[in-house]
């Protein structure tokens, strides 16, 4: 005890004291437990948000048809008994107005706005290593320095629209999912033009369908969709859940995906063709990723049964969709289903029974330019009022790139990860000391359901950072040792499944970021599952941090 309050009171006087303990960046659905974390322990801590209110994903994303593919139940936080208590999900997978004000709720409950910052963009982060302390630069200029930096940037905080010549000609309205504007957007009568088909285009796409004069779909792949089965949730139906939070969030705890889905185990070659269809049978009909994630674990990684399957889901596509033409060219001929990131549906597929939709595929005739009128394919034109780029996201490191980040000696975060990233569990990087990500690359909170993901890195960073306070570090950084073996170990971990070779997002693939095309594989995720990743990260902890290197004084 002497020895720390005399080495605290040497650095007193050696060291200007930062003017924060922590500063976390994001006020998303990660950065507001992470805050509520870190004022209920003391620290002096802030949030950063560059957009002007808290929400993140929830409050960017005001597409229609915007919503969770997570039961909401199993999406919400679950740290607080009054939350738990209090909140009243009106829909099983709630829409993005109801997922604003639940967060805008937990925020208000715990008065946690007063210890955030909006409309603050920033644009570089240098460490000093005399100080062991981050100097942030904002848009502006504006100079802060903290101590540690918890970064809570979002998985998909950067959008990618197309880079299509005469883009910026376009006489009507065009704009990229992520930035639908906050006011209405009149779309009855309008001919509507939607580019891209995954989980955010096939949302929109379902749910403008009835509500615009045409509609055109630009498809480039088709992605494997199946039914989500949507529903109210009554009052009788909210308290029985209610009852059963602490199941809920158990069963979350021990399956992979962090769901209440559990795959079966029963082996697929261990069953007959006619119990495995009775399977997919039921789960077909059942509520959210249950058809992904319930079912037999070999479809992620043999290709034998994952074309079996993926066969009879195109079977359903064919016979919800009228014209034979069309539905083959909605069935995903070049990936089988679950590879990708399944996108969920609500009569996605009948959309194209209407007579006011058309799909045009821009892979036999692909898009040429955009005029001031609309889109110019290879064979036609095609007449637009509104253009909507639901085209993804430089997912994952993306939010990282657009910082300047600068470790020690000056080394940039984006040239250690020009050819993907390197991280110690996902949270940390070697030459990065006291930067500390809550759901970064190669994290299990990119994989799985993400509130849970971030509560167990949340608690983790929190516990790491309560750590060094205890002990009077000042400086905290992962070995690079510690840091090439997790990287090797997901590396390993994307070997064993099919995902490896699929074209999206979950391996840094997009065509509309320089360097993340074809042939460029990014170890983004984790893939063992969630159980195994909080074990690891929990033993780890309790064996004092093994793979960080602490220093209390000046290097
Ligand atoms: P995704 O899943 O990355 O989908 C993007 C879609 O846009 C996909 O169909 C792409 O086709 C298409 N795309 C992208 N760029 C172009 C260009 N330049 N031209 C034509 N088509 C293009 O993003 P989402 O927003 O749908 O989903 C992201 C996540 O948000 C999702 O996984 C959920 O977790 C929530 P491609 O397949 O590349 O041929």
């Amino acid at each position: 005890m002497t020895e720390q309050l005399t080495l605290e009171t040497t650095q007193a006087a050696a060291q200007p004291t930062p003017q924060y303990d922590v500063v976390v960046i994001g006020a998303g659905v990660a950065g507001i437990y992470q805050i509520k974390r870190l004022a209920d322990l003391g620290f002096r801590a802030v949030v950063l948000e560059a957009a002007d209110d808290l929400g993140g994903t929830w409050y960017m994303n005001r597409y229609p048809g915007a919503r969770f593919d997570s039961e909401s139940y199993t999406y919400g936080y679950s740290f607080s008994k009054e939350v738990l208590d209090e909140w009243h999900w009106k829909e099983r997978f709630s829409g993005q107005p109801e997922n604003l004000r639940y967060l805008d709720f937990v925020a208000g409950k715990y008065g946690l706005r007063r210890h955030m910052r909006f409309n603050c963009r920033v644009e570089q982060l240098r460490f000093d290593e005399a100080d062991a302390t981050w100097t942030l630069t904002l848009a502006g200029g504006e100079q802060l320095t903290t101590r540690f930096v918890v970064s809570a940037l979002g998985l998909l905080s950067i959008p990618t629209p197309p880079k299509i010549p005469g883009i910026e000609r376009f006489g009507g309205q065009a704009f990229h999912t992520f930035h639908w504007p906050k006011e209405p957007v009149p779309l009855a009568g309008k001919r509507v033009g939607v580019i891209g088909t995954g989980a955010t285009g096939i949302q929109v796409i379902a749910e403008i369908a009835d509500k615009v004069g045409e509609l055109k779909v630009f498809q480039r792949r088709p992605n494997w969709s199946a039914p989500l089965h949507n529903g109210p949730i009554s009052e009788d139906e909210m308290a029985e859940i209610r009852a059963r939070y602490d199941e809920i969030f158990a069963t979350c705890a021990r399956t992979p995906g962090a769901f209440e889905h559990e795959p079966d185990r029963r082996g697929f070659y261990n069953v007959s063709r006619e119990e495995r269809v009775r399977l997919w049978d039921e789960l077909y009909d059942r509520p959210g990723f249950a058809i992904w994630l319930r079912n037999f674990a070999e479809i992620f990684m043999d290709e034998e049964a994952n074309a079996e399957f993926s066969e009879y889901i195109a079977n359903r596509i064919r016979q919800r969709v009228h014209d034979p033409e069309v539905a083959e060219k909605l069935i995903p001929k070049d990936h089988g289903f679950g590879v990708q990131r399944v996108p969920m549906e609500t009569n996605y597929f009948e959309v194209y029974n209407r007579d006011n939709v058309e799909l045009v595929d821009i892979s036999e005739t692909p898009i040429q330019e955009i005029t001031p009128d609309g889109i110019r394919t290879t064979t036609r034109d095609f007449d637009l009022d509104i253009i909507v780029f639901a085209t993804g996201f430089d997912a994952i490191t993306g939010a990282y790139d657009r910082i300047d980040i600068r470790g020690v000696a000056g080394v940039t975060l984006r040239d250690r990860w020009r050819d993907g990233p390197k991280t110690y569990l996902g949270m940390l990087v070697h030459g990065f000391p006291n930067l500390v990500m809550v759901a970064g690359p190669q994290s299990a909170s990119a994989s799985t359901n993400y509130p849970r993901g971030i509560e167990s890195g949340v608690d983790w960073v929190t516990g790491l950072l309560e750590y060094a306070r205890a002990h009077g570090y000042a400086r905290l950084e992962a070995t690079l040792a510690a840091e090439a073996d997790w990287t090797e170990h997901v590396k390993q971990m994307y070997s064993r499944v099919l995902m490896r070779k699929a074209k999206s997002w979950f391996t840094g693939y997009n065509s509309n970021v320089e360097g993340h095309g074809e042939g460029t594989t990014r170890y983004f995720v984790y893939n063992g599952g969630a159980p195994k990743y909080v074990n690891t990260i929990t033993d780890i902890a309790s064996r004092g941090y093994e793979g960080i290197e602490f220093a209390a004084e000046r290097a």
